[in-house]
């Protein structure tokens, strides 16, 4: 364990808090090595159900760290392919919700790593920059792909092309994030939205996402095929059977028996 990433879990909610406070939590190679690591560790541990990522100290994420780029000995492309991208995929190949809870700025890399979230919730103090332009870089982690499904092309040009800041409040409007929370209870108001989450039906919400993910790309047909696959996992798993007598006992359902 490094003491870059902060590892916690409470009642099903493993949170994972990126700790460079003092370079706003600027990803170095470490950093990312062991995010993709415990994400991989909370996906194969029974007693997670939803996992948190989030931010030390006023930053949640200013993109790569700059001081460690000069005189690295991977190319560019070498390295989004050793840390990055793996870590994106990971987050959205994952069997459980992944939240990013955004208590800060999230800048270049950053802000592709708040947008890569299933489920995003900012604190109101917390912005986005597509920061890459101002060092005349290409969006990347994921930012070309995840921001114009989110506002459109041309809105994602704009944002990319001026690295204009946007604020929660403006964020929320946008589609950017699907909660703001007051600073001040930020963290409580996550961790109480996450066990929402973790009392829903595990397996099904890991079919919901691999679903959702195959048809972003897909055609409706395509779509239509694996929710017809899918549905068969889920109608067969016991959480159906219980759902459904949860409802006829006019009882809530226990999801969390497993
Ligand atoms: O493979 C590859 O390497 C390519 C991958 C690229 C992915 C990327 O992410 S490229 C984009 C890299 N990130 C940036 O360019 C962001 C740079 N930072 C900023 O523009 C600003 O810091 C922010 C807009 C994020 C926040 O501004 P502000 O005014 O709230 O804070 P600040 O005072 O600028 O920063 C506080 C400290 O954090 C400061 O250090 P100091 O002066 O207190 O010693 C600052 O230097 C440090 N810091 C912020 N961002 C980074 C950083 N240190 C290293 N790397 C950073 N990215």
């Amino acid at each position: 364990p490094s003491d870059v990433l902060l590892v916690e879990t409470v009642n099903g909610v493993r949170t994972l808090t990126l700790n460079r406070p003092d370079r706003l939590n600027a990803a170095n190679d470490e950093l990312l090595y062991a995010l993709t690591d415990a994400l991989k560790a909370a996906d194969a541990d029974a007693a997670v159900r939803v996992v948190v990522i989030t931010g030390a100290g006023r930053g949640f994420c200013a993109g790569q760290d700059l001081g460690g780029v000069s005189g690295r000995d991977m190319s560019f492309t070498e390295h989004l392919n050793a840390t990055y991208n793996p870590l994106i995929r990971t987050m959205r190949g994952l069997g459980k919700p992944v939240i990013t809870a955004v208590n800060g700025v999230a800048a270049g890399a950053g802000a592709s790593l708040a947008l890569a979230g299933d489920l995003r919730l900012w604190a109101q103090g917390a912005r986005l920059i597509e920061v890459f332009s101002n060092i005349a870089l290409v969006p990347d982690s994921g930012s070309t792909w995840f921001l114009p499904r989110l506002v459109g092309y041309s809105r994602a040009f704009e944002l990319m092309a001026l690295a204009d800041t946007v604020s929660a409040t403006e964020a929320l409007r946008l589609g950017l994030c699907e909660q703001v929370y007051p600073d001040e209870t930020f963290l409580a108001d996550v961790q109480a939205y996450a066990e929402r989450l973790a009392a829903r039906p595990a397996n099904a919400l890991k079919l919901t996402k691999r679903a959702l993910n195959a048809a972003m790309t897909s055609s409706l047909d395509a779509a239509l095929d694996t929710e017809a696959e899918l549905q068969q996992l889920a109608g067969d798993h016991w959480e159906h059977a219980e759902g459904v007598t949860a409802f006829k006992e006019k009882r809530a359902p226990d999801f969390r028996r497993d």
